[in-house]
């Protein structure tokens, strides 16, 4: 492959645009002849995390998980653009630390809570708010914003394709060989 791998780390609210950012990426990643592999909640919390809730404990087990198999990845040089709220600094230092800091690059997806909120695209803020979901972040669980991201995009105040565009110029220099 003619591509340094690299783990690729969202963090930020459900429904900041991690995902959807990260799908862009991936397909322009692909269009420029690097490899990349998406990995998110639809991936890893209906399989190999599908015992794994949302207390702290699991979230961090949950995050752990995803930075081992992240590693795998990155040591067969692909490139991996994870979607996880990883709520907590904690995590994300952990993440790092199995990952190893050079190859880890944290990019915050910040968008403020009522904007999450009045997107709602799953309705599960207002499940949240009725009391319908627990420990829910943002609602009645924390998230820490990182204090010294790689990069950080509010989606708040950008299209989708300026997003990509952002993250994907971004990341050239530290993927190309
Ligand atoms: C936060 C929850 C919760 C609770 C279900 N808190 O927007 P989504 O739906 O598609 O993405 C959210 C996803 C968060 O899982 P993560 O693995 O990213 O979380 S963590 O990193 O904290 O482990 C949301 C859905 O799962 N979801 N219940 N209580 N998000």
């Amino acid at each position: 492959l003619g591509q340094r791998g690299k783990v690729l780390w969202l963090t930020g609210l459900s429904g900041a645009g991690k995902s959807t950012i990260a799908a862009g990426l991936e397909q322009r990643l692909f269009r420029e002849g690097f490899f990349a592999q998406v990995l998110d909640g639809d991936n890893i919390r209906t399989g190999i995390n599908s015992n794994l809730g949302f207390s702290p404990e699991s979230r961090l087990e949950n995050i752990r998980r995803i930075a081992e198999v992240a590693k795998l990845y990155l040591i067969s040089g692909i490139i991996t653009v994870n979607c996880f709220i990883s709520p907590a600094r904690e995590m994300r230092e952990l993440a790092k630390a199995i990952i190893g800091a050079s190859d880890f690059i944290e990019i915050y997806i910040n968008a403020p809570l009522d904007v999450c909120e009045q997107r709602d695209v799953k309705g599960l803020y207002q499940k949240a708010r009725r009391g319908e979901i627990k420990e829910f972040t943002g609602v009645d669980a924390p998230y820490e914003h990182p204090e010294k991201p790689a990069l950080e995009i509010h989606t708040a105040e950008t299209t989708i394709d300026a997003a990509v565009e952002t993250a994907f110029q971004f990341l050239l220099p530290l993927i190309t060989l």
